[in-house]
C-alpha cells in the first residue's frame, strides 16, 4: 500500500479543512481549489490510493460515498438543478492526490464534461 496522503491528516483533523460531513466510513470537505459555486470531495476514511485499488470488499464504503454525495447535494439546493460527479484515475485521468476522492461539483451550469 502506498504512502498515505494528505487527506488521511484531513480525515484525522490533523490538518485544517472545511469538513462537511464525517462518519465511520467516509469524510467529505470543500476542495481547496474550488472549480464550481459548490466543490466538494467525499472520500472513504480508508486510504485506498486509486479507483484500480477498489476491491469487492470495498463496496459498502462506495455506496456510503454516493449516498453522502446525494445527500451534500440535496443539503447544498443543487440537486434539482444538477451537478457533476467525477473520480480521476491515475495520469491519464488526472489524479493528482493518491486518495480516491469523488468530485461534487454543482452551483452552475458545468458545460460538456470534457474539454476539447
Ligand atoms: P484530483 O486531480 O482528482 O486528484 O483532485 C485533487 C483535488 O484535491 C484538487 O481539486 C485539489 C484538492 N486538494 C489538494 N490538496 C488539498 C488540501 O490540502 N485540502 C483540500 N481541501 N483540498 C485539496
Amino acid at each position: 500500500m502506498p504512502e498515505e496522503t494528505i487527506f488521511s491528516k484531513i480525515i484525522r483533523q490533523e490538518i485544517p479543512a472545511d469538513i462537511v460531513y464525517q462518519d465511520d466510513l467516509v469524510t467529505a470537505f470543500r476542495d481547496i481549489n474550488a472549480q464550481a459555486p459548490t466543490h466538494i470531495l467525499i472520500i472513504p476514511n480508508k486510504h485506498i490510493p486509486t479507483a484500480n485499488d477498489i476491491g469487492e470488499e470495498d463496496e459498502p464504503i462506495l455506496g456510503r460515498i454516493f449516498t453522502v454525495a446525494a445527500k451534500i447535494a440535496k443539503e447544498a439546493g443543487i440537486a434539482e438543478d444538477g451537478y457533476r460527479l467525477i473520480m480521476n484515475c491515475n495520469t491519464h485521468g488526472g489524479q493528482e492526490v493518491y486518495h480516491i476522492h469523488l468530485h461534487l461539483l454543482g452551483g452552475r451550469p458545468l458545460g460538456p464534461m470534457l474539454s476539447r
